[in-house]
């Protein structure tokens, strides 16, 4: 059966300066600067593992019209390990590394092919003998407005038909309206597969024949959030299949956490550390923002300053750790302050439940069935009377939080 795999990426971005960041710790801005090129090495090996047939980057290789020199020679030599491995590689220029640019040319080795201004038809046989049709066609300035996809023409004599298109589909409206075009469009053309480009969150527009944004390989700040890699893709007569693998060697993401269950800084931080110890990885690091609600410490002191205080005793240790979980900022809501006499006022039912609660006596009764549970039994020691009342303090904050919020 005829089959060809590949690996469809896009906005590599490489060597983008990470503006806003310079105020993290020089070892971490560090490896933030140098993700980009971390993400890329992943794709490098990902095709060489895999034995794909070819690589396609979708736009946007480079973050700057200029490309830096560094980011010139970093991409060379990832190319020449995949021109030793025998994989071509296919690239259409974006918006981002338009061709009206000026670099300093490098000259790549011989498996990459750059498509030029206007829409071109490559045409390539897999080392076992499928024959594909690549179209594409790179962004000859930085503004690309016209409707470049009626120029994509299917031409006949090939086993597989792929598009590389960087642009924006025509209903979004929060991207630069580069290249625009319909899903509809594409699907008219009767192609096998629709690599594009340009829009930085990944998404599948339409399933058969797959028209698929990979995203970018690596967020760079902390609006571009969750995982982020790119697509290995297998072609074949009867079906497709998408495996998405994530390239990031840093995750951007934004943490909520609910407090209303703590009343001291103490279990504040415990709270937030656990929150936080759910994104560290062995092989990458983690920027979070974190958004504390419900906040409402017993003690008016530990409410001073929380937000400064919390933030430094959790980047305490991350400068020094390899798999890292910095805290870019820290949003905290206070819990609403319920004032229980005007509630009283208002609303007899209120009058009765503080009545109630505060006469309530009954805990041991109210836990028992967790005392009479046989884990119970082994692990649980009674309750002090101090944490009794700190139980009721707690219970009625909830139901209180329920009621009002
Ligand atoms: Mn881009």
């Amino acid at each position: 059966m005829k089959k060809v795999t590949f690996i469809h990426a896009a906005d590599l971005h490489l060597d983008s300066p990470m503006t806003g960041l310079r105020h993290l710790p020089a070892t971490i801005f560090s490896r933030v600067k140098e993700s980009t090129f971390t993400a890329l090495k992943k794709l490098t090996k990902t095709a060489i593992d895999r034995k794909v047939d070819f690589v396609i980057l979708a736009g946007d290789l480079f973050d700057g019209e200029d490309r830096s020199l560094r980011a010139l020679s970093r991409f060379r030599a990832e190319m020449r390990r995949l021109e030793e491995n025998g994989i071509p590689v296919y690239i259409v220029h974006g918006n981002h590394d338009h061709l009206n640019g000026s670099w300093i040319h490098l000259d790549m080795p011989p498996n990459v092919y750059v498509f030029p201004g206007e829409v071109e038809i490559k045409k390539q046989q897999t080392k076992t003998g499928e024959r594909i049709h690549l179209y594409g066609f790179s962004y000859p300035t930085r503004h690309v407005f016209e409707k470049k996809i009626v120029e994509y023409q299917k031409e006949e004599g090939a086993d597989f038909h792929i598009g590389i298109l960087h642009g924006n589909e025509a209903s979004g409206t929060v991207h630069d309206n580069y290249a625009p075009f319909t899903v509809q469009e594409l699907q008219e053309k009767d192609f096998d597969y629709w690599a594009l480009g340009h829009i930085h969150k990944r998404a599948v527009l339409a399933e058969s024949p797959p028209i698929v944004y990979p995203g970018n390989i690596q967020g760079r700040n902390k609006k571009e959030t969750g995982s982020k890699g790119f697509y290995h893709v297998t072609l074949t007569e009867i079906d497709t299949k998408l495996d998405f693998i994530e390239a990031a060697d840093i995750l951007w993401e934004q943490v909520k956490v609910d407090a209303s269950t703590v009343s001291r800084f103490q279990e504040l931080l415990q709270l937030c550390q656990k929150e936080i110890n759910k994104y560290r990885k062995e092989d990458s690091a983690a920027i979070l923002s974190l958004y504390i609600k419900n906040l409402q410490l017993a003690d008016e002191h530990e409410m001073k300053n929380v937000e400064t205080n919390l933030l430094e005793l959790l980047l305490e240790e991350e400068k020094d750790e390899e798999s890292f979980v910095w805290i870019a900022e820290i949003h905290i809501t206070k819990s609403q302050q319920i004032d229980k006499e005007q509630l009283k006022k208002e609303v007899n039912f209120y009058g009765n439940l503080f009545e109630t609660i505060e006469r309530f006596e009954n805990v041991d009764e109210a836990i028992a069935s967790l005392y009479e549970h046989r884990l119970g039994q082994k692990h649980l020691s009674p309750l002090s009377e101090d944490e009794k009342r700190e139980l009721i303090v707690r219970a009625e904050k909830l139901l209180l939080d329920l009621l009002c919020n």
